[in-house]
């Protein structure tokens, strides 16, 4: 008796064992829909190639479940093949455990101090917590810098490579750390080489994710992705995905936008916040102290090249003609295992994904920033890692080499004291297209910038309040060489702005409107009983004022401050208008359709808060209305984000059941 119940017992833990195993999945030749309804259902997508494959990381219930669905499916990587190609550890000639990383890095450094220089940048999540399940994990993240004069910040471009973000994917790593000692090892050897080193600032962190590569190293979960945040706070790592931040979408840059869950138990769960994770903190500090021009961040695999925006299909970056050109030369170089050679594309071409580096880089500091999806598999055999990333690396080198020319650099001074400026640089044809990315700025340290471009002949703007703007035409780009222009700016006269604010209908003097000029350290005024203001101490220039009164229509005007023009004056039309500032709804507003409309904080227009949509599934909606009884004509306006997957899920605007207007995708 007591024989067979030991006997069925165990035979129930082989069966769940055995349906909870991972496996990569093949859908060969999906139909484009078929990727939307995995990303919707939350599975876990390995790869995709466009109009090719979707592998999806399933267990054999939900195989079953997508096989009853008509899906037809091949099993492609098993967890025992990954653990069989997982050879770890260096002196086997397998992957590098954070331990061989690490003293490698030391070692290098120690043969090469005058130009190799490693740097702890942070602490990786494991660190900070005390429960024995970490204490094998506090690991640092590394930095290696590589430059002569490496203890110095010099007025070089930085550039960088990253490996691992994902734990399953650790050839990133192996490819990091190829490039890296191909650097060292040819400096005063190689010239091309040579030169960068001394006229670059060459960046490696390659092992953004140690905590997780060691779960996969020790194969305590080959299929780990994320981070080890402890989401359920038991102070344990726990199978599966309850725990974790998926670090490439924790990025603050439309972070938990498209292409990520808020579920913390999802493989692909942003984290409670942007940048949130100690990781992505430790990537963003080197992005915001460092002046980077470029940088790849290794993933797998996919064999694909990808550049930003990724948060949007709609989403496209200013730089896109220049990053485009520069994914597809780099994409020429690394040779596909099915011949031909990689696919660059825009990321969100891949799926639209929120809050991952290239984003974050680009879109905060205007770096080309680069996601390579390595190979054809998460974790290739031990014995193809050095052939792999032999053929990673002319692309890596040819990254390294974009600034050296169809690049505009130069110095931005202050033009009597020859102090360096933060200035912003507008080249008009690029920053006035696309989707928003922060305006480029030269940095502090020393008034440099670069701006790489297409050839061509372009007008470009030096700007900074407090000094007087410049404007270059026909500035030539071309391949031979950088275009150097080094502009000293004139500081500006301080003039005294005034003005009157007057009620378009009854002709009245308005007090209590609020006069801003927007993007200036100028405090906001008020206008008095008359409906005058004054602004003291105004840097001469051209700034949008922002002229603002309950129950009218906001101004925002353009107006060219001089010191013979400096009295403006505003006339500003009654409206109702809402701005939710009391933090709850008016009682007029009604809601309806599956999930009401909420009061958030998030990405308010002006003020603190805003309206957004209740979170819905397929086929859903979330309406909000409101009931106006208007005497006369007038016209009705709002200030809209809109983040949705493009030409599926719509904003729709109606008036009395008859459609205004409809936004998807990124749309503003
Ligand atoms: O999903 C990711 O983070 C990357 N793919 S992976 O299979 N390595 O996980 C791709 C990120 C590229 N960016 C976008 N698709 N937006
Ligand atoms: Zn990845």
């Amino acid at each position: 008796m007591k024989k067979s119940a030991l006997f069925i017992l165990s035979l129930i833990w082989i069966c769940s064992a055995l349906s909870q195993e991972r496996f990569v999945a093949r859908i060969n030749s999906p139909q484009v829909t078929d990727l939307t309804i995995f990303l919707k259902t939350g599975y876990d997508i390995a790869a995709f190639s466009p109009g090719k494959y979707i592998d999806l990381v399933i267990n054999n219930q939900e195989f079953q479940n997508l096989t009853a669905q008509g899906f037809s499916m091949t099993v492609t990587q098993t967890e025992n093949q990954l653990k069989a190609n997982l050879i770890v550890g260096k002196a086997l000639a397998g992957y590098r455990t954070y331990a061989d990383l690490y003293t490698e890095l030391l070692n290098i450094q120690a043969a090469h101090p005058s130009i190799c220089k490693l740097y702890d940048v942070g602490d990786s999540r494991g660190k900070e917590y005390s429960a024995t399940a970490y204490s094998n994990y506090k690991h640092e993240i590394w930095a290696m810098k590589i430059s002569d004069n490496v203890a110095i910040e010099e007025d070089e471009p930085c550039i960088y490579y990253m490996g691992e973000h994902h734990a399953r994917e650790p050839i990133g790593l192996e490819v990091a750390m190829y490039v890296l000692n191909y650097i060292v090892s040819n400096y005063g050897i190689n010239p091309s080489i040579t030169n960068s080193v001394n006229n670059k600032q060459i960046w490696f962190m390659p092992l953004v994710n140690p905590n997780g590569h060691k779960v996969v190293t020790d194969e305590a979960d080959v299929w780990w992705r994320k981070n080890i945040r402890d989401n359920n706070a038991n102070s344990t790592i726990d199978a599966g995905t309850t725990d974790g931040v998926d670090l490439n979408r924790n990025y603050g840059w439309e972070w938990g936008g498209a292409g990520t869950s808020g579920d913390p138990t999802d493989i692909t769960y942003s984290g409670p916040y942007g940048f949130s994770e100690p990781e992505t903190v430790a990537m963003k500090n080197m992005v915001d102290q460092h002046h980077f021009v470029a940088g790849i961040t290794y993933h797998s695999y996919s064999e694909l090249v990808l550049f930003p925006y990724g948060y949007s299909t709609d989403a496209f970056a200013p730089d896109h003609t220049s990053l485009q050109a520069l994914a597809v030369s780099m994409a020429n170089t690394i040779p596909s295992a099915g011949g031909g050679y990689y696919t660059p594309d825009k990321s969100s071409g891949l799926y639209p994904s929120s809050g991952t580096t290239d984003d974050y880089s680009y879109g905060q500091r205007g770096v080309f920033s680069y996601t390579i999806e390595i190979g054809t598999q998460f974790i290739p055999p031990s014995t193809q890692i050095s052939s792999i990333c032999a053929d990673n690396l002319q692309a890596a080198l040819i990254l390294l080499n974009r600034v050296d020319q169809s690049t505009l650099t130069g110095i931005v001074k202050n033009a009597n004291t020859l102090v360096p400026l933060e200035a912003q640089v507008f080249v008009q044809g690029i920053d006035n297209t696309g989707a928003y990315r922060a305006p480029y700025v030269s940095d502090a340290g020393f008034g440099r910038y670069y701006r790489m471009l297409p050839d061509g002949n372009y007008t470009v703007t030096f700007s900074l309040y407090g000094y007087l703007s410049q404007t270059f035409t026909n500035v030539n780009i071309n391949n031979i060489a950088q275009t150097i222009l080094n502009v000293n700016l004139v500081p500006a006269q301080a003039v005294t702005v005034t003005g009157t604010v007057t009620d378009l209908n009854t002709g009245l003097p308005m007090p209590d409107a609020t006069i801003q000029i927007l993007n200036t350290p100028v405090s906001a005024v008020t206008t008095n009983s008359a409906g005058e203001y004054l602004l003291n101490n105004v840097m001469e220039g051209t700034f949008d004022f922002k002229v603002s009164k309950q129950g009218y229509s906001t101004i925002i005007q353009q107006c060219v401050v001089s010191p013979i023009y400096h009295q403006f004056n505003f006339q500003m039309q009654e409206s109702t208008a809402w701005s939710f500032e009391s933090g709850t709804f008016e009682q007029q507003w009604t809601f309806g359709g599956n999930s009401p409309w909420v009061i958030t904080t998030e990405t308010p227009y002006d003020g603190l808060y805003c309206s957004r949509s209740g979170s819905i599934a397929d086929n859903q909606t979330s309406t909000m209305s409101i009931v106006l009884n208007l005497t006369a004509s007038g016209m009705a306006t709002f200030f809209r984000k809109v983040s949705s997957e493009a030409n599926y899920d719509y904003l729709t605007f109606y008036i009395d059941a008859v459609q205004q207007g409809q936004w998807s995708g990124g749309a503003r």
